[in-house]
């Protein structure tokens, strides 16, 4: 299998400033080059302005200044842009570049000369702002059915491609590559789209009426028509390079759009390459819009968002992550600051900042900032070790499926199964006892290692932090996705907090919405209960198994509270048991919900004081309704975001107790509760 990638955005108009949608597509394709180096594939990614056309000739008129000197501006600011974001494109793309306008006319000339370029006299309902004409019963209340602007008649002389004839070819060729269209529903959208009969292509405007453009070489009077200019960037882009086997460029692997310019990719683009005796692209890929307050996020619908402010106040990193991991693709996604903060809050800063301290702090303090090498290997390394291979065969499928959003999932699922992998072996405890320092040099690579990994597969979406977070491991600098990487004797690098916490305001919290399943009020079943009986993990020396009633019956519960409390004070002592997650087996003991506990200073948990509530009472945070609830996996209550405030504990700005009566924590402000 051929081991190339040429990738390619559409090339933005430059009309106006670039926002979120924009940077969207531009990470998108820079992480899959990313991915795909790492996999060892040669790549080529390209991106672009588009620079010609009604509405760049319309923006510099608005200036008052000549089109060439506004686009000579303008595309700066997408090159400014990408440069901000680390992107790592190979070839930035004008259509007013002297190579590509050659090529654009020798095309056209082709074309001409075989006779697929016609003229012919064209009357029809004509919008300025979509530069087309619209059929009478294409038009929406007499209006322009995309824009919504108003159109005018207009009859002119004008050329045409014979689009028409390849339609029956174009239907024949999606059959036969059904993953030529992506996803899966873009592919019938089109095809339910080409059951009408095609009618052809107008390439052309009069120059009376647009001069801003690249002329028709078979005719003067007439400038090229944009899109038609605009599509053979593709391969215009790429004339005369190679990859390094020596193979040609183009066919692209991938063409990444929004799904507004599908029609124009799946259906001028591929007949024109087929009018040209060009090979088809492998894939094209529709992702989804970015939403703003439930409108698609666009400069004349006033709902652009500018990356910048977000990159400026929270990094740039933080902000490709959090594009990549809330998109799914295909699917549209919702921009707002309340799903920023909590994403990165709870995956960056507690799951993965979280768990790089804890690990690096504990090698700085016992093993004088060199990696220990391990020296046992047991049931929770050997379940360690097997969930990171997991995860990697995981990713590697997804990458290639591009299910990005569902591969950050999986990275995140691994460090969040180290951070549980560091509650069970207690490291902090360990370091008490020096007959466990085997043991802790053991749980600290293996922390250490998993983590590595971890950093690794996030680099193409985070890379200045993940390289910062594998220096602090001391890992080499050459990436690499094998496991056993760190060596035992290597110092670590320079210590930071690599994902500070944003600190979000109360007030500025929208109101809570008891609808949305992810809430904790509703997917957490927060049960009073009682230790009754307390006992060893038969397994895990850091684990207490505990026999506990929650009002109805007795439950099995392991609990890594050894560092916390003695057998005496847990005994009979209340507590509020996490009822509904899902039962697993911890080393061998099948568990039935988990004790929410505060952070304390060592990392020990702090049970909440819940002697003033009856066995079996139901905990609510303020507004919520107890309700029958289904339980949830472990991964579903690692992202509720509990902290303590005034010895309270709060997920959203709500309190967990009764109405009238809070459930109280002797913690520390601001501390996680797990
Ligand atoms: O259409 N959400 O340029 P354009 C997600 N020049 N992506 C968005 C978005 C949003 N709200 N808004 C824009 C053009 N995009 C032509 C393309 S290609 C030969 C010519 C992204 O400046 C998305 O990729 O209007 C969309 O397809 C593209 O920007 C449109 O950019």
């Amino acid at each position: 299998m051929s081991k190339n990638f040429y990738i390619t955005t559409p090339i933005y108009y430059v009309n106006d400033a670039p926002h979120i949608g924009h940077a969207y597509t531009t990470v998108l394709a820079d992480v899959l080059t990313r991915y795909h180096k790492l996999m060892g594939y040669d790549c080529f990614f390209q991106t672009g302005t588009d620079e010609h056309g009604q509405k760049v000739q319309q923006a510099a008129e608005k200036r008052g200044i000549p089109a060439q000197n506004h686009v000579d501006e303008y595309n700066v600011r997408f090159k400014d842009l990408w440069e901000r974001m680390n992107i790592d494109y190979d070839y930035f793309i004008r259509t007013t570049d002297p190579d590509h306008k050659a090529f654009v006319q020798k095309c056209l000339q082709n074309l001409f000369d075989k006779g697929e370029i016609y003229t012919k006299e064209y009357a029809g309902w004509y919008s300025v702002g979509e530069e087309r004409f619209f059929g009478e019963d294409e038009l929406v209340d007499g209006k322009d059915p995309i824009s919504g602007r108003p159109v005018e008649w207009l009859t002119e002389k004008n050329y045409f491609f014979k689009m028409s004839h390849y339609q029956k070819a174009l239907i024949q060729h999606i059959a036969d590559h059904p993953d030529f269209i992506q996803p899966e529903f873009r592919k019938n959208e089109v095809l339910g789209f080409l059951k009408q009969e095609l009618t052809d292509l107008c390439i052309s405007r009069p120059k009376s009426r647009l001069a801003w453009g690249i002329s028709l070489p078979f005719d003067d009077d007439y400038v090229t028509y944009v899109w038609f200019d605009a599509l053979l960037n593709y391969v215009s882009g790429v004339l005369g390079r190679k990859f390094k086997d020596g193979s040609d460029m183009w066919p692209a692997s991938y063409h990444l759009i929004g799904k507004d310019i599908l029609t124009t990719h799946s259906i001028y683009w591929t007949t024109m390459l087929m009018g040209m005796g060009i090979p088809l692209p492998q894939h094209i890929l529709a992702h989804g819009w970015w939403m703003n307050g439930g409108a698609k996020m666009s400069k004349s619908g006033g709902t652009a968002i500018n990356p910048i402010p977000y990159m400026d106040e929270f990094g740039v990193d933080v902000f490709r992550y959090f594009l990549i991991r809330d998109m799914v693709i295909g699917q549209d996604a919702s921009f707002s600051d309340e799903n920023f903060f909590k994403r990165i809050n709870s995956d960056l800063a507690n799951d993965l900042g979280n768990g790089l301290n804890r690990v690096c702090k504990q090698i700085v303090t016992h093993f004088n900032s060199q990696i220990p090498a391990p020296v046992l290997k047991d049931s929770a390394e050997i379940e360690l070790e097997e969930i990171a291979s997991n995860v990697l065969n995981s990713v590697l499928q997804f990458i290639p499926e591009l299910k990005l959003s569902q591969a950050v999932e999986e990275i995140l699922s691994l460090v969040r199964a180290v951070n549980r992998y560091l509650e069970i072996k207690a490291p902090w405890k360990l370091a008490k006892d020096p007959s466990d320092k085997d043991n802790l040099a053991t749980t600290l690579w293996y922390g250490a290692e998993s983590l590595r990994l971890a950093l690794t597969l996030l680099q193409p979406v985070i890379p200045k932090k993940a390289a910062e977070g594998l220096a602090m491991l001391g890992a080499p600098a050459t990436l690499s996705l094998s496991w056993n990487v760190l060596k035992g004797g290597e110092h670590l690098g320079e210590q930071k907090a690599l994902f500070p916490r944003i600190l979000v305001e109360k007030e500025n919290q929208p109101a809570p919405s008891a609808k949305n399943t992810e809430d904790p009020k509703v997917i957490g079943e927060f049960r009073v209960c009682e230790i009754v009986k307390v006992e060893d993990h038969p397994e895990a020396d850091s684990l207490y198994m505990l026999s506990v009633h929650d009002g109805k019956r007795i439950r099995t519960v392991c609990a890594g509270l050894k560092n916390s409390y003695s057998v005496e004070e847990l005994q009979n002592r209340k507590a509020v048991l996490f009822a509904n997650l899902k039962p697993a087996k911890i080393r061998g003991i099948l568990s039935e919900g988990m004790f929410i506990a505060a952070d304390g200073p060592d990392h020990q948990g702090i049970l909440p004081d819940a002697s003033g509530f009856e066995v079996g009472t139901l905990l609510q945070f303020d507004q919520s309704k107890p309700e029958p609830l289904a339980s949830v996996k472990i991964k579903v209550f690692e992202k509720l975001d509990l902290k303590v405030h005034k010895h309270k504990i709060l997920s959203e700005g709500q309190t967990l107790g009764l109405p009238g009566k809070e459930l109280i924590v002797n913690a520390e402000e601001g501390a996680e509760v797990h």
